[in-house]
């Protein structure tokens, strides 16, 4: 008999063009993230990597009464991933924000993610990519939410900071709803 083996899943979110620098909506030092998660991946059941994915129209964008520049609209180069990604090693794709009036940030809002999870038996998922206090922020509690124990990996996520403080409050807010926080280099 053996015991039997925690199955562990790496979610990046959006390591996306239009979050990098150059970007349409970049993420300060987004492209950091590539080197430790990528040295990361082996090391991993399945590797899943969101996409934000709008509509020319979508609800989140200035010119409809959102707050965000376009961004990640379907198709563009904006929306790809970043060519430091090696994309090799990612299981699954999830897409998410292609309804033009729902805002999910979280890779949990309705995309059957957590029940994919679940049936493969993956019952921890470590979580990287950008950013910090919006997608990685609602993905990690949709993730609690979802009986899933987490692991931020502290040195592969980047905030936006619209507010100074708004990245190191979503570490806040995550820690006090339970996720864990480790440094990838305590990993390899
Ligand atoms: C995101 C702002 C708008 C994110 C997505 O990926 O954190 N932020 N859309
Ligand atoms: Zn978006």
């Amino acid at each position: 008999m053996s015991a039997e083996k925690t199955i562990e899943a790496l979610l990046i979110v959006d390591p996306q063009n239009d979050f990098m620098p150059g970007g349409s909506l970049a993420v300060p030092d987004g492209d950091k993230i590539f080197s430790p998660l990528n040295a990361l991946m082996p090391k991993f059941d399945l590797v899943i990597a969101s996409q934000d994915w709008h509509p020319k129209n979508h609800s989140s964008f200035v010119s409809q009464g959102g707050i965000w520049p376009p961004h990640c609209i379907q198709g563009s180069s904006g929306a790809e991933f970043h060519s430091d990604l090696d994309q090799s090693r990612l299981g699954l794709i999830v897409r998410k924000g292609y309804l033009p009036d729902r805002e999910q940030y979280s890779c949990f809002d309705n995309t059957g993610l957590a029940e994919m999870l679940k049936c493969r038996g993956i019952r921890t998922l470590y979580i990287g990519g950008v950013a910090t206090d919006y997608c990685v922020l609602q993905s990690t509690l949709g993730a609690l939410k979802g009986n899933l124990e987490v692991v931020i990996l502290t040195d592969c996520i980047k905030a936006v900071n619209l507010k100074p403080n708004d990245g190191q409050q979503a570490l806040k807010q995550m820690t006090e709803a339970g996720a864990q926080m480790s440094k990838s280099t305590d990993l390899i």
